[in-house]
């Protein structure tokens, strides 16, 4: 390396001894200084000296724009050592070489098998390619295929909401006629019930009504054959509310009582004004059916009955304990009765009320 001298000067080789000072080592015939490149052909360069006496001689050898320095070697610098080191220095290069060649057949051999790893690497991707694109077209048909259908079952959910729209609103409709014919029902029964049970208390009334039909049906006939058998005896008079048998004999007050009694009666109750002078007219004395034995001043019928309107006659009644039994007497007055010892022997007036 020679100072001063840009980097990368070329090859060289110190030689084994030291050199003389002043003289050049260089052998061969050119160095070039500044490059590897040697500038002229079958010179090499193996070694210099810094004080080398090479005189510079010129610079035409290469283009002076490069600024490098060239030196001559002249013939008495250099023969000694030229072969020796020009063999060993071949003898390096070729090693270099073989060691380079092996390399780079290692590389080779490399760069083959990458190749063909490459190509085998290449086919199958092409392969794949092919693949590839076949199952993009498949897709492509199959992607078509499914818009279709797509558009087919997007207007087949249209018209399905329309129908459903339309079902819908009958629904609806349905719903409030039913919900209509429901009430209309619902009142229907209401008044159905209503009639039923109308119905059903005219059923009990008519029943009522048919029973006391039915009674009174039947008590006219008791009556009808009551008073038929009435018409067959003797001495019964109807008036009123009641029928009247007088006597054609006479007894005491009790055995005239029995005989009423043996003829479904008993002696006469007065209870009004009309009943008194129907009793009158008979223009008789009768025992009648007016008592206070029980209790004298105390007068009852004899249905236990208290006597509230009474027709006594002047004076009467006035037979304190002694007479404990009413009759008609003073039959030309309203007031009529005396009040008479009960064990007398007269005519009685029975009464029976008809069932009218
Ligand atoms: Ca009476
Ligand atoms: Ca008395
Ligand atoms: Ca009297």
């Amino acid at each position: 390396m020679f100072p001063g001298a840009p980097p990368g000067v070329g090859r060289g080789r110190w030689l084994p001894q030291e050199p003389v000072p002043g003289e050049a080592v260089l052998m061969g015939g050119l160095l070039v200084l500044g490059d590897a490149q040697l500038a002229t052909p079958g010179w090499e360069v193996i070694g210099v000296t810094v004080k080398a006496r090479c005189p510079l001689v010129h610079r035409g050898h290469l283009p002076q724009a490069c600024g490098w320095t060239v030196c001559e070697v002249t013939s008495h610098c250099s023969t000694c050592y030229y072969s020796d080191l020009q063999h060993s220095a071949v003898i390096e290069e070729r090693d270099n070489l073989k060691a380079l060649l092996k390399n780079l057949d290692l590389q080779h051999r490399a760069v083959i098998e990458e190749r063909d790893n490459l190509k085998a690497l290449l086919k199958n991707l092409d392969l794949q390619h092919h693949a590839v694109i076949e199952e993009r077209d498949n897709l492509k048909a199959l992607l078509k295929n499914l818009d279709l259908q797509h558009r087919a079952v997007i207007e087949e959910r249209d018209n399905l909401k329309a129908l459903l729209k339309n079902l819908d609103l009958q629904h609806r409709a349905v719903i409030e006629e039913r919900d209509n014919l429901k009430a209309l029902l619902k009142n229907l029964d209401l008044q159905h019930r209503a009639v039923i049970e109308e119905r059903d208390n005219l059923k009990a009334l008519l029943k009522n009504l048919d029973l006391q039909h039915r009674a009174v049906i039947e008590e006219q006939d008791n009556l009808k054959a009551l008073l038929k058998k009435m018409e067959g005896q003797q001495g019964w008079i109807i008036f009123g509310g009641s029928a009247y048998y007088v006597s054609s004999t006479t007894k005491s007050w009790q055995e005239s009582r029995n005989d009423c009694r043996q003829r479904g009666a008993d002696l006469i109750i007065i209870n009004s004004k009309e009943e008194q002078s129907f009793a009158n007219q008979l223009k008789m004395n009768l025992w009648i059916g007016l008592t206070d034995s029980e209790n004298e001043g105390t007068w009852k019928w004899v249905d236990g009955s208290q006597l509230t309107t009474s027709y006594w006659g002047q004076y009467e009644p006035n037979g304190n304990r002694k007479e404990n039994c009413g009759e008609i007497q003073t039959f030309d007055k309203e007031s009529s009765w005396n009040d008479k010892d009960c064990s007398y022997s007269r005519s009685w007036i029975c009464e029976m009320r008809l069932p009218l």
